[in-house]
């Protein structure tokens, strides 16, 4: 399987929380590649990453990272594929500050920012951008879609 989405983190104890956009993927039959990325300790690392991620054939990046969470808006500077961003949460600020690190880009350099721990939407976000471009894999996230929203129940008891 072809692998168009990179998912990168910026440690390794990132990955509890990132792995919900890996499992996501797994569903909907979209291949990925995981690494540890850190824009503070693997700054050569990232550049490397962002500067072949176009020729590797990847086509969106989802980007995890807490704390002073640089690593997805560095990515962003780096590349110009879609970079989706999830702030992990931390003990001290709980997520507050990765989320802040993240969403608060200038003009010119976008990422789309996550909730706090927001994995699972980061995948769905990016299987909906390979799905505007893949009819199958639009009606298998459309299949994704219909199934937890038939999975809500009408009431509470
Ligand atoms: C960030 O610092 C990582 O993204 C991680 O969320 C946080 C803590 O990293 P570790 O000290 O657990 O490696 O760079």
């Amino acid at each position: 399987m072809s692998a168009p989405v990179g998912i990168i983190m910026g440690s390794t104890s990132d990955w509890p929380t990132m792995k919900a956009a890996a499992e996501i993927l797994d569903e909907l039959e979209v291949g990925y590649k995981t690494a540890i990325v850190s824009a503070h300790r693997t700054p050569d690392r990232l550049w490397e990453y962002g500067t072949s991620a176009v020729e590797r054939g990847l086509k969106v990046i989802v980007a995890g990272a807490g704390g002073a969470a640089h690593l997805p808006g560095m990515m962003a500077s780096k590349t110009r594929l879609p970079v989706i961003g999830v702030p992990v949460q931390t003990k001290a600020l709980g997520g507050v500050d990765s989320l802040h690190s993240i969403v608060q880009m200038p003009r010119g350099y976008p990422v789309a920012t996550m909730a706090i721990g927001g994995a699972a939407n980061a995948g769905l976000m990016a299987a909906a951008i390979l799905a505007v471009s893949d009819d199958a894999l639009a009606t298998r996230l459309e299949a994704w879609r219909a199934a937890l929203s038939a999975s809500i129940p009408e009431r509470p008891e």
